[in-house]
């Protein structure tokens, strides 16, 4: 029997590794889970993947799977209970608006002092233009793409959360009836809660930093 686990390198908040964790989770595979902080790179992380983002997977046979939405792909191709994978064209579509033309956005939004033309309220609204897409079409039926939840549902709730976070008491005023109720039930999913369980910090055979310097 092979007892060897994929390894997981993995950053709690960060929604690229979670939208992996997502489908790592319904996929039900067994994982080693390695939470790293991402200004202090375990070296064994990249060596796996030299570019140095999260999530990682490092699969038993020594393949890397460093793209979350090849590490979603992969985990549902191994198993896909809740036919996440049903009508892929149309959340794929979904997800390359969201990650192409959305999260550059929410990045200037969020972190406007890291990019030095950056008007936070300018990307702010450029962003809302999708969110006021999604929730037109979370109008129409309960997932993104149609009435069940689909790949993209969980490829882009986390993005969605980390805007809404941003500045809560703005996003909590604004005419999105059905984006809020739709993230408020995947937020409030059991699988969005085991996914967001606290890992002990994985320093290899370095030293871990102290409790202090951690980030939760
Ligand atoms: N295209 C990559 C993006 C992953 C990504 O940018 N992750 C961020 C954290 S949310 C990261 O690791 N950034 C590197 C750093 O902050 O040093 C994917 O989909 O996996």
């Amino acid at each position: 029997m092979n007892t060897v686990r994929p390894i997981l390198y993995s950053f709690r908040r960060c929604p690229y590794a979670m939208r992996a964790r997502l489908a790592l989770d319904v996929s039900g595979i067994q994982l080693e889970h390695r939470e790293i902080l991402l200004r202090d790179k375990p070296q064994a992380m990249l060596d796996a993947s030299p570019k140095g983002t999260v999530p990682v997977l490092v699969l038993d046979d020594g393949r890397v799977i460093d793209e979350s939405l090849d590490v979603m792909r992969w985990a549902l191709d191994a198993h896909d209970p809740e036919t996440w994978l049903a009508g892929l064209d149309a959340s794929l579509d979904l997800i390359a608006t969201c990650d192409g033309e959305f999260k550059p956005h929410l990045d200037r939004y969020k972190y406007a002092t890291r990019y030095d033309d950056a008007d936070p309220l300018e990307h702010r609204a450029a962003a809302s233009v999708f969110l006021t897409r999604l929730d037109a079409r979370l109008t129409r039926h309960r997932g993104l793409t149609e009435a069940t939840d689909r790949l993209a549902d969980f490829a882009i709730y986390p993005f969605v959360r980390q805007f809404a976070n941003t500045d809560r008491d703005w996003f909590d005023r604004q005419d999105w009836p059905a984006l809020k109720a739709w993230l408020a039930r995947h937020l409030e999913s059991a699988r969005f809660v085991r996914v967001m369980e606290k890992h002990p910090l994985w320093c290899g055979s370095g030293e871990c930093p102290s409790e202090r310097d951690r980030p939760w």
